[in-house]
């Protein structure tokens, strides 16, 4: 199949958040952020990736102390704060119509409930989406990902304190008015299903040793959810031509067999990852997400007016990310598993993996954008969807990431499929663009980027950027809007 099934305006882009690329942790005024602080070590020091994902108080507050750049990688991301004209100079030879990207609420208010937004953050960005819309490149543009002030995580206790609603929503207004004009496309918060996944990550939710993780993260969730639609609102009104969209890690579960216990598993664990494009795309929890709570004892705190704020403010669209699916089972013991990191998994026989033992699948793109639009029938934004590999320059200085083009191209041409079929397809923006620093393991070195950065786990190299052979090919494809696939 040949690409030209994309669709007129399509939105080729890249995509990276600002805890990864950024840097520059405590420049103009910048407060820190929950990113900021864990890890606070050097990479190679990690051992227990789920310990790193809950810190404790103490760990943040030895992680808060310490000075400099002792906090590689994401304190120094990949200098992107520095030397972003040269990555949107580059960006702009590449041909992308969209960047996806986040800002650092903790940049506008560095503290989260400061009294006036910080002009230094605010220029900031308004000088990056300006040059973004002289290049005729789109921003897309998410309010949370996986970053918070860190003054709300420890003195509020992240998203399970309701007050951090309106805190939040008095950052959206400052930047929805400030960039009316530059940005049109706002995701709200990245991937909100990882709240209940690591609630410290998605929700700033420490952990306390109180062992109620599961109930102060639905809450947390919850007082996102009403953020979300609470933003939405206000978007709508600061500017008729904003879009707003949710943004979910959609993981893919298929039955490990075809015992109808199996199936029914695997519907299971879709129906509780899509619950949560449910609430902000469809308005109302869904039956099986209230169920889950009465069995598990969780009583999720809600004030009146909730329910109708989530009813009357859905999403115009849905973005989501994609690199993997999982297998389910009622019985996963008796199967093998893969993924060494956030993502453990029965190994699907059917599949290869990456080096980081994440399934790579892209028929299960097609599978999951069918899924989608027949559920929701609202437009689709793939924001999310790249290799992380451990490359290797060559002496000539050349990154020759065959295995990305090949994983690229088999995603884009099921993408396509599934848009032949008459799925509404708004975009695709690879993720990385340039090399970050990976979310789950705080690695340089898992790199997903179309440009190389020379960086090292341990923050060592000279930040130089070389764009690699899937660079001149995703170039291609954008050319020929998706011909050349
Ligand atoms: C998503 C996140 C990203 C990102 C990506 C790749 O879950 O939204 O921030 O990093 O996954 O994951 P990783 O960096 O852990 O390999």
């Amino acid at each position: 199949m040949t690409g030209t099934a994309f669709p007129d305006g399509f939105l080729w882009g890249v995509a990276f958040a600002a805890n990864q690329a950024e840097g520059s942790y405590d420049a103009d005024g910048k407060g820190l952020s929950q990113a900021d602080v864990v890890p606070f070590a050097k990479a190679s020091d990690y051992v227990d990736l789920h310990e790193l994902m809950s810190p404790t108080p103490e760990r943040i507050a030895r992680a808060a102390a310490t000075p400099g750049t002792a906090g590689y990688p994401k304190r120094r991301g990949s200098l992107f704060y520095e030397r972003w004209e040269e990555d949107v100079e580059s960006f702009a030879r590449l041909g992308i119509r969209a960047l996806r990207l986040s800002i650092a609420w903790s940049r506008i208010f560095p503290d989260g409930d400061d009294d006036e937004p910080n002009e230094a953050g605010l220029a900031f960005y308004e000088r990056l989406f300006a040059r973004l819309g002289e290049h005729g490149i789109e921003p897309v543009v998410t309010l949370s990902h996986y970053e918070m002030p860190l003054h709300l995580v420890t003195e509020y206790g992240g998203w399970a304190n309701r007050r951090v609603i309106a805190l939040f929503e008095r950052y959206a207004d400052v930047v929805l008015r400030r960039y009316k004009g530059l940005v049109r496309n706002w995701l709200t918060f990245n991937e909100i299903n990882t709240t209940v996944i690591e609630p410290y990550t998605g929700g700033g939710v420490i952990d306390d040793g109180s062992g109620d993780r599961a109930q102060r993260a639905y809450q947390a969730l919850h007082h996102q959810f009403v953020a979300s639609a609470l933003v939405t609102r206000r978007a709508r009104e600061i500017d008729p031509e904003a879009r707003i969209g949710c943004m979910l890690a959609r993981m893919l579960h298929y039955p490990a067999t075809s015992d109808p216990a199996d199936v029914q598993q695997a519907q299971h664990d879709n129906d509780m990852n899509l619950a949560h494009s449910d609430v902000q795309v469809r308005g109302a929890y869904p039956g099986i997400i209230r169920r889950h709570w009465r069995e598990h004892g969780i009583e999720v705190r809600m004030e009146p007016e909730d329910e109708r704020i989530l009813a009357e403010n859905t999403v115009d669209f849905l973005s989501f990310s994609y690199y993997m699916t999982l297998v389910s089972a009622v019985d996963p013991s008796k199967y093998g598993a893969t993924g060494g990191n956030l993502f453990s998994t029965i190994k699907n026989e059917h599949l290869e993996t990456s080096e980081w033992g994440w399934h790579l699948d892209p028929i299960g793109l097609r599978i999951a954008l069918t899924d989608l639009w027949t559920r929701y029938q609202v437009p689709l934004f793939i924001v999310e969807n790249g290799l992380g590999a451990s490359d290797r320059v060559e002496p000539d200085g050349s990154v020759r990431d065959d295995y990305r083009i090949d994983y690229l191209r088999r995603h884009l041409q099921q993408a396509a499929e599934a848009v032949a079929d008459g799925v509404d397809l708004m975009g695709y923006t690879v993720w990385g663009g340039i090399d970050i620093v990976s979310a789950s393991t705080s690695q340089m070195t898992k790199r997903y980027g179309l440009v190389h950065v020379d960086l090292d786990d341990e923050g060592r190299g000279t930040g130089d950027r070389t764009p690699k052979a899937s660079f001149d090919w995703y170039r291609e494809v954008i050319a020929t809007d998706g011909a050349s696939l």
